[in-house]
């Protein structure tokens, strides 16, 4: 378990809360891949397009015996699982899964860019990224993270929904 990821979750679609628990459920069932981090779930204004219904969003970290290709496969099939069709683009979805981080890799071809090349722009995947890991770096970006996090207009519309050591501990962690 080499490798260290952080993926971003979001859905829009009911049940929003249903599809992020399957889709880290259907991850962790690869013996390849380990939960090693995860954040509260938060409740987003949607950005991009706006006619669509609130998302919820979170990330989480594996480390992982996989390559990233091999990674971004394996979400791309969660999500055909999940029921993903992609009709309007930025539209709603029952779930997307990004691959954020990986190591800290500067990864460019032509199916898989990493670090996701407008993470820094979005509130929705900073705020959880930084719940995880205060201290998190993204090659080539040399300000630290939670700088960025001041300047980004849609970070009021992020508000947390389901904290994380809250009463309720929502992820199945067992693994
Ligand atoms: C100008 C132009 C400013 C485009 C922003 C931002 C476009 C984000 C696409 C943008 C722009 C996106 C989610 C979402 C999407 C999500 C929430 C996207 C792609 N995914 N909104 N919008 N959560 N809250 O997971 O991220 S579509
Ligand atoms: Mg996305
Ligand atoms: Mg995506």
């Amino acid at each position: 378990m080499e490798n260290t990821a952080f993926i971003s979750l979001g859905s829009n679609i009911e049940n929003r809360y249903d599809y992020l628990v399957q889709a880290i459920r259907l991850l962790i069932k690869y013996p390849a891949i380990k939960l090693v981090g995860f954040s509260s779930i938060y409740e987003t204004d949607p950005v991009g397009y706006e006619n669509q219904d609130l998302f919820l969003n979170m990330v989480i970290q594996v480390r992982t015996e996989l390559t990233a290709r091999e990674l971004l496969d394996i979400c791309l099939q969660i999500e055909l699982d999940l029921g993903r069709k992609r009709e309007i683009k930025w539209g709603p979805r029952t779930i997307d899964l990004d691959i954020l981080l990986y190591n800290h890799e500067n990864i460019e071809t032509e199916s898989l860019l990493v670090p996701h090349p407008r993470m820094l722009e979005r509130a929705f995947v900073i705020i959880p990224l930084l719940e995880i890991d205060q201290d998190v770096t993204i090659p080539g970006v040399v300000k630290p993270v939670d700088q960025y996090l001041n300047q980004l207009p849609d970070k009021e519309g992020v508000r947390i929904w389901k904290q994380k050591n809250g009463e309720d501990v929502f992820v199945p962690i067992e693994n």
